[in-house]
């Protein structure tokens, strides 16, 4: 990862977002990337959590993410008829990532807390976090893309 060539795109961005701030005197930044925060971003959009969903390309398209800030994963718990139940764990590094290995992972949430307003994560710490469903041995991490990776930034050093 080019932290040095992020960090300036990043601040260009940050500058450009101010401008615009200012022009449509609007308290609320029109996307997480330009904004104050801390955030609360939606783990997948109105997609939520779900299986056979590109998380990656969402991590990719919605990043960075900053310390400080809360990721929200959005699944209905598990009933009689057709829901197909998730989970969300923190893989311990990037092979485990890579390969969809659950030994040593961390659950975060079980089936049933990605419910109503959904399960919050607080990106606390700035190392990076491996997220996936560990539902089907890895399976919903392998075939159904429910992985991905956040690199968390500190937004204070934009001030
Ligand atoms: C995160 O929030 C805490 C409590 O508000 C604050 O003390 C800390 O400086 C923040 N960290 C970053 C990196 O913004
Ligand atoms: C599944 O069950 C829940 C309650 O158990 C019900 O609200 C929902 O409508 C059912 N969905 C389908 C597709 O049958
Ligand atoms: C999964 O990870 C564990 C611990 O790192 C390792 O011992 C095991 O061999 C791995 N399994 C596979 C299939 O790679
Ligand atoms: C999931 O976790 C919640 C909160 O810790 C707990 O109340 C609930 O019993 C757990 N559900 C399952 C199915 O393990
Ligand atoms: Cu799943």
């Amino acid at each position: 990862m080019g932290g040095f060539t992020f960090a300036h795109v990043s601040l260009i961005l940050i500058v450009a977002a101010s401008t615009l701030a200012v022009c449509s005197a609007n308290k609320y930044a029109p996307h997480p990337k330009y904004s104050q925060g801390p955030n609360k971003i939606i783990v997948g959009g109105s997609e939520g959590w779900r299986f056979d969903f590109s998380y990656t390309n969402w991590a990719r398209k919605n990043g960075p993410f900053y310390v400080n800030d809360t990721l929200v994963f959005k699944y209905d718990p598990p009933t009689d008829n057709a829901t197909i139940p998730h989970d969300v764990y923190l893989l311990p590094n990037h092979r485990s990532f890579l390969t969809c290995n659950l030994t040593g992972a961390q659950m975060l949430a079980n089936v049933t807390q990605g419910g109503g307003e959904g399960f919050e994560f607080v990106i606390q710490k700035r190392k990076p976090h491996y997220f996936a469903c560990g539902q089907h041995e890895g399976s919903h991490c392998s075939d159904g893309q429910m992985k991905f990776f956040v690199m968390p930034m500190l937004r204070r050093w934009f001030k």
